[in-house]
C-alpha cells in the first residue's frame, strides 16, 4: 500500500468515529484482530482471542462479546493514532510473525511454507508478486512476437491482462459478443458461485464491494467485465469468432489458427508464434443419449443454455441430472412451477455453510472497502477456509475398516456430521434420506453447497425419481419400471464435456498430429496441465489434471497457470526461439507421478462415478495436488524441461 494511499483510508477511517464503529460492528472479528496487530505490533490481545477461534470461517469462533469489543476498541485507537500522526504505513510482519498471526486468526496451524504463497494472494505489499517481467530488454523482438488466446473467460482475462502488461502483442479471440466465458453463458435461475466470493477473485483485481459471501451470476459476471475493462482489453478482443482449427506450422513454427465470423459465418485463418487456450472444461454442454429425447413437444434445454422465453410458472417440470447446476437451479424453480420431478441417477453429497445465502452487511462492505489491509486479511481468511485443510483426509487409508461408504476416520466423521445435517432438513424423513445419501465417500464428486435441496424435496410439488430413465415421448419421461412423468418441459441439468477437452476445436501439432489423435475423447494428458509433447508452443490452461475439487478457486489455478506461461514466453522471446516444446520424458514422468497420486485420491474409489474421470477410472479432469504443491510446480518456469529451436519468423497475423 502507497504511503499517500494509506494515509488516505487511515483518515478516511477515523472521518466518522461514529460510522467507523458502528461498521466494526459487523465486521468480521478475526481480519479486524490481523489488521491491529499489523498497525501496533502488540500480539498481547491476539493471544488472548486465539483460543477463542476455533477455524478460519467466521462462524468457526466463539469469542466473548467483550473481547471483541476490546478488539474494536483497540483498533479504533491504532487508527486514530496514525491519522494523528502521520506515521508511515506499518511494514508487511516478518515471515515469524505472520505465521503466528496467521495461526491465531484462523485456529489452527499455518505452516511456513505457505507463507510465500500466502502473500502473493493477499497482496499485503503494494507489488505484484505474481506480475512477470522481463530479466533483459526485449527490444524489437517483441514486435514481430504474436500470441494468439482463445477465450475471454475467466482465465482469458488474466492471460489478457498479464500479457499487457508485459507488452506482449496479442489478441483474444472470443465466440461470444461479450466477456465473462462460463459467467456470460450460464444463466440459469439461482446461478452463483460456491466458492467465498472475497477469495473467488483475482489477486491483483480485489472487491471490496461483494452484496454476498456467495455471489450471484449477474455480479460475477459485471466483476469479471469490469476487471476487463479497467484493464483496457477490450481493443485487444475480437469477439463474435469461433476458432475451429489450429495447426502448426513446422516450417516457421508457428501456429495457424481458423476462425469462423459468427456475423456471416465468413472464414479467416490468423498467425501465431504462441497460442494459448482459455476455453475452460466447462464449455460444451453434455447432452444425454436418451431414447425419445428430440421428439418431446415441450421445450426441453440445458441448464447452460437456459431459454429465458420459456415462462416455467404453473408448468410440470422435469430436471434431469442432481449436480453443481442441478442445486441451484431446482431450488429457484420450485415455488413457481405447477410440479418438479427430479431425476437423481446417483446422488451427491452437500455441506452446508452457514454464510452460503448471507448478504455482506453493508458495515463490513464499508470496513472492507476503508480499513487498510482488512480486505487482505479478509481474503487470507477465506482462502485458507478454502484451502489445503481437507486434502489429507480425501486420501485413502488402506486399513481403513468401512472402504466402500470412506476413506479414513477423518473422512467418515464427516459422513456421519452431514447425514444428520440431511436427516434435520428432510423433518426425520428416512426413506427420503436412504435416497439422497450417497454410497459412496463424502467428496467422491464434487461437494455441493447446500442450496436447501433437501428443503425443496420436501415441498408437496417435488418429487425425487431414482429410477431409471427409459425414454422420452412427446409428453413424458417414462422409466424401465413402467412408471410414466407427463411434463410440460425438461430440465438438462446434465453437466459438460469435460474429459473431451478442447472440443470442437481441431488441435494439430507436429507431423498433423492432432490433440484427438493423443486424447481420444476422454483421455487428456498435459504436463502440468499446460504443455504436450508435439504441440510446440501450445499452451492450455484448465487443462487435464487442473480442476479443483478439494478447495480452493479456480481463478487461484490460473493465476498459477498464467505466470508460468508468461514465463514461457519470456524464455522464448528472450531466447528468440521458434519453439518451446515440453520434452516427453518429463510429460511422461509428471504424469506417472500424478496418476499415482489420483489413485490414492477420493475421486478415484471405485464406488464413483463422475466428470472427474474416465470409464477407465483414470482420473483426467481433477488435480491430486494441494494448493501449494502446485502453485510450487507453476512458480518457476524450468527452461530445461523443454527443447528450443532457435530462429524465430515473424507471424504475419492480422
Ligand atoms: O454437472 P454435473 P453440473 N441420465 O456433471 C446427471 C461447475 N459448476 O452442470 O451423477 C440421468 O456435476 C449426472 O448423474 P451422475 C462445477 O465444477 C459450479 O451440475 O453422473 N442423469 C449428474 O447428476 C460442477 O461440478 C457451480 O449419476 C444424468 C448431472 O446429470 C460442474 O460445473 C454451479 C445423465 C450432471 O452433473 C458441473 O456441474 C454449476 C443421464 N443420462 C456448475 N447424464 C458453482 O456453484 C448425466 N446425468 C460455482
Amino acid at each position: 500500500m502507497m504511503g499517500t494511499d494509506f494515509h488516505r483510508q487511515v483518515q478516511d477511517a477515523v472521518r466518522d468515529e461514529a460510522q467507523l464503529r458502528a461498521a466494526l460492528e459487523q465486521a468480521d472479528i478475526a481480519p479486524m484482530l490481523m489488521v491491529l496487530v499489523q498497525l501496533t505490533g502488540e500480539t498481547a490481545l491476539m493471544e488472548e482471542v486465539a483460543p477463542h477461534i476455533q477455524g478460519p470461517w467466521n462462524f468457526m469462533n466463539s469469542v466473548p462479546e467483550a473481547m471483541k469489543a476490546r478488539v474494536r476498541d483497540a483498533l479504533v485507537a491504532a487508527l486514530k493514532d496514525y491519522a494523528a500522526s502521520g506515521r508511515a504505513a506499518p511494514a508487511t510482519p516478518d515471515p515469524a510473525m505472520l505465521q503466528r498471526m496467521m495461526s491465531a486468526g484462523v485456529g489452527q496451524q499455518v505452516g511456513a511454507d505457505y507463507i510465500p504463497l500466502l502473500l502473493e494472494e493477499m497482496r499485503l505489499a503494494p507489488e505484484d508478486l505474481r506480475a512477470v517481467s522481463w530479466r533483459r530488454d526485449p527490444g524489437p523482438s517483441l514486435r514481430d512476437f504474436k500470441v494468439l488466446v482463445i477465450g475471454a473467460g475467466v482465465a482469458g482475462i488474466v492471460m489478457g491482462i498479464r500479457l499487457k502488461e508485459m507488452g506482449i502483442p496479442f489478441q483474444i479471440l472470443e465466440k461470444n459478443a461479450e466477456t465473462g466465458g462460463t459467467w456470460l453463458e450460464n444463466t440459469y435461475p439461482g446461478c452463483a458461485v460456491d466458492t467465498p466470493n472475497h477469495f473467488f477473485s483475482y489477486s491483483f483485481a480485489k472487491n471490496e464491494r461483494w452484496t454476498r459471501h456467495f455471489s450471484k451470476r449477474d455480479e460475477i459476471l459485471a466483476y469479471l467485465q469490469d476487471t476487463a475493462n479497467r484493464n483496457g482489453l477490450p481493443p485487444h478482443i475480437r469477439f463474435g469468432v469461433e476458432v475451429t482449427s489450429a495447426r502448426f506450422d513446422e516450417g516457421s513454427g508457428t501456429w495457424r489458427v481458423a476462425i469462423r465470423r459468427s456475423a456471416d459465418g465468413g472464414e479467416e485463418v490468423l498467425t501465431c508464434n504462441a497460442l494459448v487456450t482459455c476455453v475452460g472444461q466447462l464449455n460444451r454442454p453434455f447432452i444425454p443419449r436418451i431414447e425419445g429425447l428430440d421428439d418431446f413437444a415441450g421445450p426441453a434445454f440445458h441448464t447452460a443454455r437456459w431459454d429465458s422465453s420459456v415462462d416455467l410458472k404453473g408448468k410440470r417440470v422435469a430436471m434431469i441430472g442432481t449436480g453443481a447446476s442441478a442445486m441451484q437451479t431446482g431450488p429457484s424453480i420450485a415455488p413457481e412451477v405447477a410440479h418438479l420431478t427430479v431425476f437423481q441417477r446417483t446422488p451427491h453429497w452437500s455441506l452446508n455453510n452457514p454464510n452460503y445465502h448471507k448478504e455482506v452487511a453493508p458495515g463490513m462492505i464499508w470496513a472492507l472497502e476503508t480499513i487498510p489491509f482488512l480486505s487482505q486479511w479478509q481474503r487470507f481468511q477465506l482462502f485458507w477456509a478454502s484451502s489445503d485443510g481437507f486434502h489429507a483426509t480425501l486420501q485413502v487409508d488402506p486399513g481403513w475398516n468401512q472402504p466402500d461408504v470412506s476413506l479414513n476416520e477423518a473422512n467418515h466423521k464427516m459422513r456421519e456430521m452431514i447425514v444428520d445435517y440431511v436427516r434435520q432438513e428432510l423433518d426425520g424423513d428416512e426413506d427420503l434420506l436412504a435416497k439422497v445419501i450417497p454410497s459412496y465417500p463424502p467428496y467422491g464428486k464434487r461437494m455441493l453447497r447446500d442450496n436447501y435441496w433437501y428443503r425443496m424435496l420436501k415441498r408437496p410439488n417435488v418429487a425425487l425419481e431414482t429410477g431409471r430413465i427409459a425414454r422420452v415421448t412427446a409428453d413424458a419421461i417414462e422409466m424401465q419400471d413402467g412408471t410414466r412423468h407427463e411434463v410440460d418441459a425438461i430440465i438438462l441439468a446434465t453437466g459438460f464435456m469435460a474429459s473431451k477437452m478442447l472440443w470442437p476445436m481441431e488441435i494439430a501439432g507436429r507431423d498433423g498430429v492432432t490433440i484427438r489423435d493423443l486424447w481420444g475423447d476422454d483421455d487428456p494428458r498435459a504436463y502440468l496441465g499446460m504443455a504436450v509433447p508435439g504441440f510446440p508452443n501450445l499452451f492450455v490452461t484448465y487443462g487435464p489434471n487442473t480442476n479443483l475439487a478439494h478447495g480452493g478457486s479456480i481463478i487461484f489455478h490460473h493465476e498459477c497457470q498464467v505466470r508460468w506461461i508468461c514465463q514461457a514466453l519470456r524464455e522464448m522471446v528472450e531466447g528468440g526461439y521458434a519453439t518451446l516444446e515440453v520434452r516427453q520424458d518429463v510429460h511422461d514422468d509428471y504424469n506417472r507421478v500424478l496418476d499415482a497420486a489420483c489413485e490414492k485420491m477420493v475421486w478415484s474409489h471405485p464406488g464413483v462415478t463422475s466428470w472427474y474421470k474416465n470409464d477407465r477410472n483414470r482420473l483426467t479432469v481433477t488435480s491430486p495436488w494441494k494448493l501449494l504443491d502446485y502453485w510450487r510446480l507453476t512458480k518457476d518456469f524450468q527452461p530445461a524441461e523443454f527443447t528450443t529451436t532457435p530462429a524465430r519468423q515473424p507471424a504475419s497475423a492480422k
